[in-house]
């Protein structure tokens, strides 16, 4: 907590030390997942859905050599109008520290921020993951490394069909990281509540999954578990349109020869602009929908 890099805005800090819920929210999705105005708009309204859950939101990023757990109103137009803000996951942390430029946090960096600030429960709209054609590319998120890793409880909207999703299970699987889907058996695919595959756990009660949490970390297993939560029905984005646009996006990632972190955000941008919005609109209602469950879950894990 008195680590000198970090800088825990004051109403957090005080949370945190009475033990009252806190939601980490991750700067990536801002930076690097949307385009301006709306990730900004998203980020202001997330904020506020988990303050209507009695919950306090700590938006995570790194500027002037700091990891920032909770941004401002300005932070916020920052991150998400600037141009070339470093998309930061592990391994870009000591450079983009020392050398005092803007990153937007990932998953991985997030948590890890999160951690050292005492922060349990991490709301996000989706992880990255083990990606198709792995085997080839050993292209596997640091998100699965870091979840084996750290002990925070990570709400999502289960794993987009850009990754392989049956391959980034069997991840979490040898990482020993519980996933837990809310309401229904099927594991959720980002735009569609389907995926085809059978979650490995289902819970419906907010109560029981804070009480999960709160074992697991008793019994000293380190690491994260991964709640999946189903986008709404409504704002559901048809399977075979998405995998249309997947298919094309990948096609373009593989003809400009887009490498390393590059790919995640190239492939979300070019799925967004295929379906002409209506994947941004999903992707902002599924991220609230998360941060409504997170804030719950936490308010549950802090009585
Ligand atoms: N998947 C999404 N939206 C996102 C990301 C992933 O649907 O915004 C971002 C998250 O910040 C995640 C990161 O941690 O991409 C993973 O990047 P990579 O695959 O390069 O590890
Ligand atoms: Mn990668």
């Amino acid at each position: 907590m008195n680590n000198e890099y970090l800088n825990i805005h004051p109403e957090i800090k005080e949370a945190i030390d009475n033990n009252r819920p806190v939601v980490a929210l991750e700067s990536t999705i801002i930076s690097h997942g949307m385009p301006w105005p709306k990730n900004v708009e998203t980020a202001k309204a997330v904020e506020d859905v988990v303050r209507n859950e009695g919950a306090i939101p700590a938006t995570i990023a790194i500027k002037d050599g700091k990891f920032l757990v909770g941004l401002t109103g300005d932070d916020l137009e920052f991150f998400g109008k600037t141009k070339n803000i470093w998309k930061v996951s592990l391994r870009d942390m000591p450079f983009v520290v020392s050398n005092h430029l803007p990153g937007a946090t990932t998953v991985a960096a997030t948590m890890r921020i999160a951690s050292m600030a005492g922060i349990k429960i991490f709301a996000t709209g989706g992880i990255g993951g083990v990606h198709r054609d792995a085997e080839n590319t050993m292209d596997i998120s640091a998100d699965l490394t870091e979840m084996s890793n750290t002990d925070v409880a990570i709400v999502s909207a289960g794993v987009k069909s850009i990754l392989d999703i049956g391959l980034t299970l069997e991840y979490l699987e040898t990482m020993g990281i519980p996933v837990v889907t809310f309401g229904q058996e099927e594991f959720p695919s980002f735009y569609s509540s389907k995926s085809g595959f059978q979650s490995p756990l289902r819970i419906d009660d907010v109560a029981k999954i804070a009480n999960m949490l709160k074992v697991k970390w008793e019994l000293g297993l380190k690491g994260a578990a991964l709640i999946a939560n189903p986008v709404q029905k409504e704002y559901e984005v048809d399977a075979d349109v998405i995998e249309k646009h997947i298919q094309e996006a990948l096609n373009e990632a593989a003809l400009n020869n887009i490498k390393g972190k590059e790919v995640t955000p190239f492939i979300l941008k070019t799925i967004a602009e295929k379906s002409n919005g209506e994947s941004l609109e999903a992707n902002i209602a599924l991220i609230k929908n998360n941060a409504r469950l997170a804030a719950q879950i936490a308010v549950s894990y802090h009585q």
